[in-house]
């Protein structure tokens, strides 16, 4: 269990540590005192209550199922229609299941759509993400997590990336162990027949062992790391540090080269090189991934089997270089807005190729981003109207567009504010495959089966509650249109309007949890606690729970960070 775990779990039995780091005089006492509950803790048997969460506060309205899986919304009257629903279809299509697509944007904004209020209004249309919003469902309160690799881990494991030890983006040549321990949607729908693929951006693990053809993808194009990484150095006016001192520059190229490729490859085998990282490959490599899938998508067409595809695209996270052909390309001009355009572009190829193959109506689209701007790359970076941005658990940080399409299964025109987050695609996918029984039980699963709320005519969400960690941190929740913060991250003396990111933000422990009611304040301006007692105890019942799926199922090892490793060289 991590540290912070442990506090958590102090900070229960205490009723209020937070409140305690305020009037306790002496850090030792209060260390003291922390340690005192933790040992209390560790030392009550561990348990999950099983039944309706409503016995414990009467506005919950979760139900736990069983030991391993996160609580949800029991909804039976539209499980049974949406089951129905997906039962005649797999009859009409002579029992085949439908094909997984999932668009997955890099660092968009959750304001960067059209759909969301973006797109003209911010110089970069996006017609072909408004028409997937304007026939299918879009969702205004789906979460990622905070960064890059935490979200993409999220997403393939159905798990918070805490528990497998995913929780920060992994960094040039990195090997990620805890990887390949974990179980991938990919594999599961694998050894049912699904063709499996991922297009583009990988970002979880550079050493062979946590490839993605070693994690149970079939097939991979793309880009091990993430684009930032390829770039910056040979940028000079970001890093003239080596470019303008020519052995420094001749050293580090002969390193880049020997690492930094566009590659390729099919499970089984190792991967193949393709095309070496220069700036021109990064601007364009877009281009390239889209022209894979597309041809993954014909391949897989034609052989008459259902495909679970990862379109992950490297746009449009900083720096944006624009593709041959897109300079200049939106109205608003700037290489941030003209990679909007492209991405948007892509979306419309991919979505004709589905249809020129007669897959469109066979194909559950899902559209996202992995996380919120990266505001301190400004202006090289998106919109969210929200307080915060990438690398914070603000709204900003971990709100982001979602979008679900499947022509004549998803109503058209449907939006939602219920909650989604992006890990409910794992069992989401696994549930239209027909494949929900592979869910591993041997550890806890944090995602929900949402198909329902996307299939059934007035479908709502089954999720009740957002869990926002920060790498090992743990860090908010969201029960319903309240939020709790217990940490806070902050980037210029509590200023709401300085710019956020991996930069320079800070964490803040504040005296008792920040909450704010999201309708009445979405940008989280006004904490508002002590007024509403009722909601604290919303937050606590849940919040003990959560902590003790920590002890039943203990977390892999985490990624270690400069404070983990300090605390393992202090402690030895
Ligand atoms: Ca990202």
């Amino acid at each position: 269990m991590p540290r912070s775990c442990t506090a958590l779990l102090a900070a229960l039995c205490l009723g209020a540590a937070a409140h305690a780091a305020d009037t306790v005089e002496s850090p030792g006492a209060l260390e003291a005192m922390k340690q005192k509950a933790g040992k209390m803790l560790m030392a009550v048997k561990p348990f999950l209550v099983e039944g309706a969460y409503s016995q414990f506060h009467p506005l919950l309205q979760s139900v736990r199922e069983n030991q391993y899986m996160e609580p949800a919304i029991p909804r039976p009257e539209q499980q049974a229609q949406a089951e129905g629903k997906l039962a005649e279809w797999v009859k009409q299509h002579g029992g085949r299941r439908p094909n997984i697509l999932i668009l997955l944007v890099d660092d968009m904004g959750w304001g960067d759509p059209g759909a969301y209020g973006g797109g003209e209004t911010l110089g970069s249309p996006t017609p072909n993400i408004d028409a997937l919003a304007r026939d299918g469902l879009t969702l205004t309160s789906a979460y990622a997590q905070p960064s890059c690799t935490p979200t993409r881990a999220a997403i393939y494991t159905g798990r918070l990336p805490v528990r497998s030890g995913l929780i920060r983006p992994t960094v040039q040549g990195e090997v990620a162990e805890n990887a390949a321990k974990e179980v991938l949607a990919a594999r599961l729908l694998g050894a049912t027949g699904y063709r499996t693929g991922l297009s583009g951006k990988w970002h979880l693990g550079e050493q062979a062992g946590s490839f993605p053809t070693d994690m149970g993808f079939e097939r991979f194009f793309g880009m091990l790391g993430v684009v930032d990484m390829y770039q910056d150095w040979q940028m000079s006016a970001y890093s003239p540090e080596i470019t303008s001192k020519p052995e420094r520059f001749a050293a580090y190229k002969a390193f880049h080269e020997r690492g930094d490729w566009l590659m390729q490859g099919v499970a089984g085998k190792p991967l193949e090189r393709v095309k070496p990282m220069s700036l021109e490959t990064t601007a364009n490599m877009d281009q390239d991934f889209a022209a894979w899938s597309e041809n993954f998508i014909r391949e897989a067409s034609a052989d008459g089997k259902p495909f679970y595809l990862v379109h992950a695209f490297s746009k449009v996270h900083f720096y944006n270089i624009p593709a041959n052909g897109y300079a200049g390309r939106s109205p608003a001009g700037t290489p941030y807005r003209d990679g909007v355009v492209e991405v948007d572009d892509i979306v419309g190829r991919l979505l004709k190729t589905l249809k020129d193959t007669g897959q469109l109506e066979n194909t559950f689209v899902f559209f996202t981003s992995d996380n919120g701007p990266e505001e301190d790359s400004w202006p090289d970076t998106g919109h969210t109207p929200f307080r915060g941005a990438k690398g914070t658990t603000w709204e900003g940080g971990v709100r982001v567009p979602g979008i679900a399409y499947w022509p004549g299964m998803i109503a058209p025109g449907r939006r939602s504010d219920g909650l989604f987050d992006l890990m409910d695609l794992f069992n989401t996918s696994l549930a239209l495959a027909g494949a929900a029984d592979r869910i591993p039980d041997d550890r806890y699963v944090d995602g929900i089966d949402q198909s329902s709320f996307l299939l059934a005519d007035d479908g709502q969400s089954r999720r009740e509650i957002v869990w926002m960690w920060n790498q090992n941190e743990f860090a908010a929740m969201r029960v319903q249109e309240f939020k709790a913060h217990y940490r806070l991250y902050e980037v210029d003396n509590n200023n709401p309007d300085a710019l956020g990111g991996l930069n320079n933000s800070r964490v803040i422990t504040p005296m008792n949890p920040w909450f704010h009611n999201l309708y009445n304040d979405p940008k989280e301006r006004v904490p508002k606690l002590v007024e509403k007692v009722w909601a604290a105890g919303m937050m606590n019942f849940p919040l003990f729970q959560h902590a003790m799926t920590f002890r039943v199922y203990p977390n892999q090892p985490a990624l270690a960070t400069l404070q983990s490793t300090l605390d393992m060289m202090q402690s030895e």
